[in-house]
């Protein structure tokens, strides 16, 4: 790369990598990018991301990264996106870039990123000491809203543990505090999770078509169309429960029935299962540029709703 931010796209990045990467955006740009610090982690790390901004009185969208640890490409796409957003001259992208404010973290479980550099690449939960034997919760079933209603466990060493309580977690509640602090700001919710290639959408405690499920679908429809025509890549859409399983207390059922967000949306990233959570870097650059044209699209049909 030609730019003095040593970072790139061609490889995975610790944490420390990237957040000297945000410490160091903030600096170059003090106008567009304000570093933002939404809590502190079991291990008392700080929960680090920017607000990206280019201009007063725009609404906001969030974008979360990396609640499960193992998937790696979430924060990779989410700094990607980031780098796009501030750095790229298509006009597509300069709109999309421009329209919005824009919260953008990386890391939504710091502890457990560093847990799967240091010790164990596949670990998924947080590092809370849960029992004699286990440690970690699952930050996506640990949120207040239909808490262990479905695709969740009560057992401290399943991947899906709930926690002790909705909130039991350092960081979802503090997340979701910081979450609720900006929510007038707030318009859009993505997250970002691998892997099977999916667009999902509210809700995963029940199969029943709620709030504008059909505005949603249609806005999914033509955000994975999008996606496809760059590389062929196929994604398949629809709510949690139907297209991949039952599950409560994720972040995005939370935002979706708490914040009432209308538009707020969670991918499965690459890829089907070939390589699953261990993607190649290699994919990391053509993945985030699917996605930026699938985001692209996302916002031009959500405004056609009036989003
Ligand atoms: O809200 O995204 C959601 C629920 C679905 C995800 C979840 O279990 O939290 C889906 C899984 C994930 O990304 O964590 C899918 C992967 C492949 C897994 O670990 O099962
Ligand atoms: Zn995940």
């Amino acid at each position: 790369t030609t730019r003095s931010e040593s970072f790139d796209w061609t490889s995975y990045h610790t944490l420390e990598e990237i957040y000297s990467w945000l410490d160091s955006l903030s600096v170059k740009y003090p106008n567009n990018v304000t570093v933002v610090v939404a809590g502190r982690t079991y291990q008392n790390r700080l929960i680090k991301g920017v607000k990206l901004s280019f201009g007063p009185n725009k609404s906001g969208i969030f974008i979360e990264g990396g609640i499960h640890a193992r998937e790696w490409i979430s924060p990779a796409t989410v700094t990607y996106i980031l780098d796009q957003l501030l750095h790229s001259s298509e006009p597509e992208i300069r709109n999309l870039a421009e329209s919005y404010d824009w919260y953008l973290f990386p890391s939504f479980n710091p502890d457990g990123y560093v847990y799967t550099h240091t010790t164990n690449r596949l670990w998924r939960k947080t590092l809370s000491r849960n029992s004699l034997f286990c440690s970690g919760t699952d930050a996506n079933r640990n949120w207040d809203f239909k808490w262990m209603s479905a695709g969740a466990s009560k057992n401290p060493c399943a991947e899906t543990y709930a926690g002790r309580s909705a909130f039991s977690e350092v960081e979802t509640k503090s997340l979701s505090a910081y979450l609720q602090s900006i929510k007038d700001h707030l318009f859009a919710y993505i997250s970002f999770h691998s892997y099977s290639q999916l667009l999902l959408f509210p809700y995963g405690h029940t199969s029943e078509h709620l709030d504008n499920y059909k505005e949603a679908h249609a806005i999914g429809v033509a955000t994975i169309n999008a996606l496809a025509k760059r590389y062929g890549t196929k994604y398949v859409t629809g709510n949690i429960a139907e297209t991949i399983y039952p599950a409560s207390g994720s972040s995005m059922d939370w935002v979706k029935a708490t914040l009432r967000l209308p538009v707020s949306f969670t991918y499965e990233l690459r890829d089907t299962g070939k390589y699953g959570f261990i993607l190649p870097a290699e994919q990391i650059i053509p993945n985030g540029q699917e996605i930026l044209d699938s985001l692209v699209v996302m916002f031009t049909e959500a405004k056609k709703f009036g989003y």
